[in-house]
């Protein structure tokens, strides 16, 4: 199957996705999204598929967030419904019944973090930078990361995280229980699938049945509408406004707050 902004490769059971939009950080744009979710459809059809590994393209970002030059455009009703579209999205990933690690190997920001909190287990390089920027364009997260991010790291630090929106190193994200394991960039992807591998020598089924329990253990539908209905109610301030235009020109913002 072929994506406009993907790579994919089906090997040994693996099914390593790349995010492919290098020239600009592979920043989540509507086709990109789309692409994701058709590439995860493949995952659920193709009983080939053992495990996915999902990464960046190049050497210096997973994902740095939804593309702001698209999302610029968006006002309340589309802003609350692309949030919602992309919550689905990664749901069908975190709820994945076979193992999904993310090999952060540069900057994860915002959607990019949130994508990498929606996958099962997170391994970076040493270089990566992990955050949610959000607050610096007038907006919250909006895929999922309000809900994800505290239940991974618990609720201090990750008020922290977003509030400030300033991102962690590999070291520090180590620590907060954000990733499991920190390597040199040229090891990153053998040691992504050396621990897939691992999984998927396991019991599918009970793999599976795994990742089912744990997501119950942490479930929080209301909290996910919460995030949507407050991201579109972002994107009709005027801090949106003048924090994404900031962003495109290249600028620091002036907030009013409202
Ligand atoms: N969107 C669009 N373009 C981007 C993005 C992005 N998120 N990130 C980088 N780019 C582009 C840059 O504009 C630049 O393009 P160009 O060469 O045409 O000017 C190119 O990628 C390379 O980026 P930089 O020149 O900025 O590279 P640097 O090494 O100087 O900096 C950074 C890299 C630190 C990653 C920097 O680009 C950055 O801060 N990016 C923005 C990070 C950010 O704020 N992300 C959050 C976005 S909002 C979000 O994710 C909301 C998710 C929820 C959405 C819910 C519904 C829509």
């Amino acid at each position: 199957m072929g994506f406009h902004n993907l790579k994919t490769n089906l090997e040994d059971g693996i099914y390593s996705i790349v995010i492919d939009r290098e020239e600009k950080a592979n920043a989540l744009n509507a086709q990109t999204m789309q692409d994701i979710e058709g590439a995860f459809q493949e995952v659920y059809d193709n009983p080939e598929i053992k495990g996915v590994l999902i990464t960046g393209a190049g050497n210096k970002a997973f994902v740095a967030g939804a593309d702001i030059k698209e999302i610029s455009e968006i006002n309340y009703m589309t802003g609350r419904k692309f949030a919602e579209s992309g919550q689905e999205i990664f749901a069908k990933i975190e709820n994945c019944p076979k193992p999904v690690i993310a090999a952060i190997n540069g900057y994860a920001l915002g959607g990019g973090c949130e994508l990498a909190l929606a996958c099962h287990i997170r391994v970076a390089s040493e270089n990566a930078q992990i955050g949610l920027p959000e607050v610096s364009l007038g907006l919250i997260p909006g895929y999922g990361g309000t809900q994800r991010l505290p239940q991974l790291i618990g609720k201090g630090k990750a008020f922290e995280m977003i509030m400030t929106g300033d991102p962690v190193g590999a070291k520090e994200a180590q620590s907060l229980g954000l990733v499991n394991h920190v390597v040199e960039q040229a090891e990153l992807i053998k040691k992504a699938e050396t621990i897939l591998r691992r999984i998927i020598a396991r019991a599918p089924l009970a793999v599976s049945m795994v990742i089912d329990c744990v997501n119950a253990s942490q479930t929080t539908d209301d909290g996910y509408q919460t995030e949507a209905n407050s991201f579109g109610n972002c994107c009709k301030s005027e801090d949106f406004v003048e924090g994404t235009k900031a962003f495109l020109n290249k600028r620091k913002p002036v907030f009013q707050g409202k």
